[in-house]
C-alpha cells in the first residue's frame, strides 16, 4: 500500500516537473527496499512513455517535455547511485564497450542506463556521450581496441546513423572486429535486420544480457 502510493507520487513528480520531490521519493522507495530496476520499469520509463504521447499529441509542449526529463534524470541519478552501491563489480573487465546516442539526437537518459548496467556487470565503458558523429565511435573503438560498439537512437529521425556506423565500418574493412548492438525506442529486432547489426535488445537489462552471452560465444 505505501509503496504503491510513493509509486504515484513519483508518478506525480515527473508529470508535475518536480525533480527535488523525484529525488526525495525515490529514496524513501529505495529505504522500503524496492528494487531500483523496479521502479525504472514500474514507474519511471512508462510515465516517460506516456509524457512522449501526450508531448506527440500536443497536449503538452517542449519546455513541458525538457520539465519531465529533468525530473526523470534526477529520480534516475538516485536510482543508478544504488544500482552502483549495490553491484559487485567483478574484478576482471567482461570486455569494452564504446557507447554514445547517434548523430543529431540528444536524448540520453537510456544510454546513461545502458552504460550502468554494463559497468555494473563488469564491462568497461567508453561513453562519448549524445549527439555522436558515425566516424568517432569507430576511431574510438579503434583507440581503445573494443569488443562492441553500442548505439543509442531514440527518434526515427536519426535511427538511420545505426545503419551509417555499420555502413562505415564496411567501407572501412572494419565491420568484422566489432559486434554492433542498436537499441532505443524506434529500434526492433527488425530494423536490426535490416541494418546488418549483430544485436538488438529493448533494455538496459536486456542489453546486459545479450552482451554477455555475445561476447562470450564470440558471435559477431
Ligand atoms: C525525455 C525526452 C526528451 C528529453 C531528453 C533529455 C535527455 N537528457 O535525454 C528532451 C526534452 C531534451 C527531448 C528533446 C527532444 N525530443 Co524527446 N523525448 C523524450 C521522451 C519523453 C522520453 C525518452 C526517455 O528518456 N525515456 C526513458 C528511457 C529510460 O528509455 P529509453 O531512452 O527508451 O531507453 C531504454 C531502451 O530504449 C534501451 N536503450 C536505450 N538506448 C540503448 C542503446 C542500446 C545499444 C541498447 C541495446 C538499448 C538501449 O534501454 C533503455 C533503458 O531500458 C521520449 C518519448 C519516448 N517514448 O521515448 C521523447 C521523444 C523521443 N522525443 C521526441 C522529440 C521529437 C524530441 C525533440 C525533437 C523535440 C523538439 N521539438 O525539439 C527534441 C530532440 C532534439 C534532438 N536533436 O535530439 C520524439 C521523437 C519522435 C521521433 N521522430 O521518433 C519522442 C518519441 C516523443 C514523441 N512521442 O513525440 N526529449
Amino acid at each position: 500500500m505505501v509503496i504503491e502510493r510513493l509509486y504515484e507520487a513519483l508518478k506525480k513528480s515527473v508529470e508535475e516537473y518536480k525533480p527535488e520531490k523525484a529525488k526525495k521519493i525515490t529514496k524513501e522507495l529505495l529505504e522500503a527496499q524496492v528494487d531500483p530496476l523496479k521502479v525504472l520499469d514500474e514507474v519511471l520509463n512508462p510515465t516517460m512513455e506516456e509524457i512522449g504521447e501526450k508531448f506527440d499529441n500536443m497536449d503538452i509542449f517542449l519546455p513541458d517535455l525538457m520539465g519531465a526529463a529533468e525530473a526523470m534524470q534526477a529520480a534516475t541519478s538516485i536510482l543508478t547511485e544504488q544500482i552502483k552501491k549495490s553491484s559487485t563489480k567483478p574484478t576482471e573487465s567482461k570486455g569494452k564497450v564504446v557507447l554514445g546516442t547517434v548523430l543529431g539526437d540528444i536524448h540520453e537518459i537510456g544510454k546513461n542506463i545502458v552504460k550502468i548496467m554494463l559497468e555494473t556487470s563488469g564491462f568497461e565503458i567508453f561513453d562519448l556521450g549524445k549527439d555522436v558523429p558515425s566516424l568517432k565511435f569507430i576511431e574510438k573503438a579503434e583507440e581503445v581496441n573494443a569488443d562492441v560498439i553500442a548505439l543509442s537512437a531514440l527518434m526515427t529521425t536519426t535511427m538511420h546513423s545505426q545503419r551509417e556506423v555499420i555502413e562505415l565500418l564496411e567501407a572501412l574493412g572494419k565491420r568484422d572486429n566489432y559486434i554492433v548492438l542498436v537499441g532505443g525506442n524506434p529500434t526492433s529486432e527488425n530494423w536490426k535486420k535490416e541494418i546488418g547489426a549483430d544485436g538488438w535488445a529493448e533494455t538496459a537489462v536486456e542489453a546486459t544480457k545479450l552482451i554477455t552471452k555475445m561476447i562470450s560465444e564470440k558471435v559477431r
